[in-house]
C-alpha cells in the first residue's frame, strides 16, 4: 500500500489553556470501565495537550478520505486541544473509544459527524450542538480521525540535554539558609494558566515570590531535606527552586519530554537530595536525574504489555513516590496499570519489580506508617495497594466510580481503626479503607465504611494528624453550589452528617466559575487553605480556614494570583503528610 510521507511544519496558534474545557470521553470500550462517564469525569479528563505545536510524522492512509496539509494541521490541533487527554496521543484510546483507523474507516465520515457533532449518552461531549466546533469543523474532524494518528517525535538524552540550565551550580549556592523565611511553612501554589509558581510565606500569608515555570503548571514535591522544590509543567518542565536563597529562585531547570505530570525525589537514608525522577506522557517514559542540578542519568520507557497482556504504545506515566523502606521509586503507568518499582542504587544495572495492577492508574499516596502506597486505579474503580516494604500487591479495593483520592487522607476511624480515604469523580461517596494488617487484619485492604458526600466530581480529600476534620472537595460536580463550597466531616463522629461550608462565598469574589479545589494544611495542622479557582481573566483567591473552629480565618487575593489550583506545603510535602 503506497504511503505518502508528509512532514507538518510547525503552526504557530497559541494553545488556549482550557482549564474547563471538556474532552471526548467514552468508557464504553474499556473492559473494566463502568458503562457511561459523568459530566464531571469528562470535564476532567482534557485540558489541552501541549503538543498541539510539535511537529510530527504523518503518514497518509490511500483509504481515507482526501484532506489538504492545512486541513490536517487544523485537524491536529484540535485533536491535541480536545481529544488526545481521553483517546490517547496514537488514538489506542484510554477514557475515551479507541481510533485507529480500523475502527473510524469502518464507520466512515457521516456515521464519525454525527457522532461529533450530537455526542453519545455514553459520554461523548456533543461538540457541535454545544458549539465548540462548527459544522465544517466537525466535517474536518471526521475526516481527519480517518486518517492514520500522527506520532509525535522521540525525546532522548540529548534532547534533554539540550534544554538542561544550571543557573546557579551546587558550588555557588548558599551553604546555610540565607533568608528569615520559615521554610516548613512555605505554600507553593501552582498557578495554573500563568504558567508560575507563587511561593506564599505561611505565617505571615504574604507572597515571597512569584516564579516562571512550565506551561499550565501542574504539581510542586519536596526534596527530602527540604531545601529544593521541584515543580513540573504540563510541558514537562522542570524548574529546581532552591529555598535556602535570599530570595527562592530556580537554580536548574530541564524539559523532559513534550507532556508530563509527575515528579519525585528520592527519600531513602543516605538518598536525602541525591536524585530526581519525573515521568513523561509523551514520550511514554520515565527519567532518573541528579537532585541538585536535573542532569539527565537514566531514561527508561515505559512501553509494553497491559495487566491484560496486550501492548500498548503510550503507557502515560501518572503519580511517582519515594519508597522510604528502600533506595527505590514506585513509577505508576497509566494505561498498562502496571507499577514498577525502580531500585536506584545502581543506574547502570537497574533492577525494577513490576507488580500488576489495574487500569489506568492515576493518582494516590501512602498509609499513615509510610509503607503502603495507595494508588487509584480510575477506570476500574479500584484501588492498588503497594506493600514498599516486600514491594508487592497487598490488596486490590474495590471502591466507588473513578476514584480520585491526590494523595488520600489518613485518620484513626473509631471504630475500624486506621483508615486512608478517597472521594470519587464519577458518584457521591467516600471510600474509608482499613490500613492496618497487624493490628486490624479483618478490615485490612477493605472498604470498612462509605461516606455520602455532596456529590460527584470530587478531586481532593484532605486531613491533618492534628485535625479531627475530614474535608472533601467536588470542584467539578456541575451544580455550582456544590462545586463552590466543601463538606467536612468530624472523625470521632462519622455518622454525624457533614457541614457544608461556603468557601466562594467566604472569598468575596466576583464573577467566575470559582470552583473550589484541593484543601491542603500548614505546617502545623490548625489551618486548611483552599484555592477558589476561576479563569484567567477572572479574580481568584486562596481561602484561609481555622481548622478548630472551621470559620473563616483570611483570603490572600493578589492580581498576581491567577488560576491557583494545587497547593503544597513545604513540611507536608516533603514528609508525606495527609
Ligand atoms: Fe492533575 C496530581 C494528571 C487535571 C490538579 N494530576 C496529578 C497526578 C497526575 C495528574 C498523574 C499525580 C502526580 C504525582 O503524584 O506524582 N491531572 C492529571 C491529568 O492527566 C488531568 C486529568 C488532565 C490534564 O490534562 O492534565 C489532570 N489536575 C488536573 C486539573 O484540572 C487540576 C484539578 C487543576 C490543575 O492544576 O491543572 C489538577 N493534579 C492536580 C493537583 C495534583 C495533581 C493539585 C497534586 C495533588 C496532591 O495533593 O499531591
Amino acid at each position: 500500500m503506497p504511503q505518502i510521507r508528509l512532514k507538518l511544519k510547525q503552526v504557530t496558534v497559541a494553545l488556549a489553556a482550557l482549564p474547563f474545557a471538556v474532552g471526548i470521553a467514552l468508557a464504553a470500550d474499556q473492559p473494566e470501565a463502568k458503562k457511561g462517564v459523568t459530566e464531571a469525569e469528562v470535564k476532567y479528563q482534557a485540558a489541552g495537550s501541549p503538543m498541539a505545536n510539535e511537529e510530527m510524522h504523518q503518514n497518509i492512509n490511500p483509504k481515507a478520505p482526501p484532506m489538504t496539509e492545512a486541513e490536517f494541521t487544523k485537524g491536529r490541533q484540535i485533536y491535541f486541544q480536545r481529544c488526545a487527554g481521553c483517546h490517547g496521543v496514537l488514538r489506542k484510546g484510554a477514557t475515551g473509544k479507541p481510533l485507529t483507523t480500523d475502527k473510524t474507516l469502518v464507520n466512515g465520515t457521516e456515521y464519525l459527524k454525527t457522532f461529533i457533532k450530537y455526542g453519545s449518552p455514553a459520554g461523548m461531549p456533543n461538540w457541535g450542538t454545544s458549539g465548540e466546533l462548527t459544522d465544517q469543523e466537525v466535517d474536518l474532524m471526521a475526516r481527519y480521525v480517518q486518517q492514520e494518528p500522527p506520532t509525535p517525535p522521540e525525546y532522548g538524552i540529548k534532547d534533554m540535554e539540550a534544554t538542561w540550565k544550571v543557573v546557579v551550580p551546587p558550588d555557588k549556592r548558599p551553604t546555610k539558609k540565607m533568608n528569615s523565611y520559615n521554610i516548613d511553612n512555605i505554600m507553593s501554589v501552582t498557578l495554573r494558566d500563568a504558567g508560575q509558581v507563587a511561593l506564599i510565606d505561611g505565617d505571615s500569608k504574604k507572597i515571597i515570590s512569584i516564579l516562571p515555570t512550565g506551561y499550565a503548571v501542574h504539581i510542586s514535591r519536596m526534596s527530602a531535606s527540604g531545601r529544593y522544590l521541584y515543580v513540573i509543567g504540563r510541558d514537562a518542565r522542570i524548574n529546581l527552586i532552591d529555598l535556602w536563597m535570599e530570595k527562592p529562585d530556580t537554580v536548574a531547570e530541564i524539559k523532559v519530554g513534550l507532556e508530563a505530570r509527575s515528579v519525585e525525589t528520592s527519600k531513602y537514608k543516605g538518598y536525602e537530595d541525591k536524585y530526581a525522577i519525573a515521568g513523561t506522557y509523551w514520550p511514554p517514559q520515565y527519567v532518573i536525574m541528579e537532585g541538585d542540578t536535573l542532569k539527565p542519568l537514566n531514561i527508561v520507557s515505559t512501553r509494553g504489555m497491559t495487566v491484560d497482556n496486550e501492548y500498548h504504545p503510550e503507557p502515560r506515566v501518572a503519580s511517582i513516590v519515594a519508597s522510604h523502606f528502600h533506595p527505590e521509586f514506585v513509577v505508576n503507568a497509566k494505561e498498562t496499570g502496571k507499577i514498577m518499582i525502580v531500585n536506584y542504587e545502581d543506574l547502570k544495572n537497574l533492577k525494577t519489580t513490576t507488580i500488576d495492577g489495574a487500569r489506568f492508574l492515576h493518582d494516590g499516596g501512602f498509609d499513615t506508617t509510610g509503607r503502603y502506597f495507595l494508588v487509584a486505579a480510575n477506570a476500574s474503580n479500584k484501588i492498588a495497594v503497594v506493600d514498599t516494604k516486600e514491594d508487592k500487591l497487598a490488596g486490590l479495593v474495590d471502591v466507588g466510580k473513578t476514584p480520585h483520592p491526590g494523595r488520600g487522607a489518613n485518620f484513626v476511624d473509631p471504630k475500624f481503626g486506621p483508615v486512608w480515604a478517597t472521594g470519587h469523580l464519577g458518584d457521591e461517596s467516600i471510600s474509608l479503607i482499613g490500613t492496618d494488617p497487624e493490628k486490624h487484619k479483618d478490615q485490612a485492604w477493605k472498604v470498612v465504611r462509605t461516606l455520602k458526600g455532596q456529590g460527584g466530581g470530587s478531586l481532593f480529600i484532605k486531613t491533618h494528624p492534628k485535625s479531627s476534620n475530614l474535608w472533601v472537595d467536588t470542584p467539578l460536580n456541575p451544580d455550582a453550589k456544590l462545586s463552590q463550597s466543601v463538606a467536612v466531616w468530624d472523625i470521632n463522629n462519622l455518622d454525624k452528617p457533614f457541614e457544608v461550608i461556603p468557601i466562594a462565598e467566604w472569598s468575596g469574589l466576583g464573577e467566575g466559575a470559582k470552583r473550589v479545589v484541593q484543601p491542603e494544611y500548614n505546617e502545623d495542622g490548625d489551618e486548611v487553605w483552599f484555592s477558589v479557582w476561576s479563569a484567567k481573566n477572572q479574580e481568584s483567591a486562596i481561602v484561609v480556614v481555622d481548622d478548630k473552629t472551621r470559620k473563616l480565618k483570611t483570603v490572600i487575593k493578589d492580581p498576581k494570583l491567577i488560576t491557583p489550583t494545587g497547593k503544597f506545603n513545604v513540611h507536608n510535602t516533603q514528609h508525606d503528610i495527609y
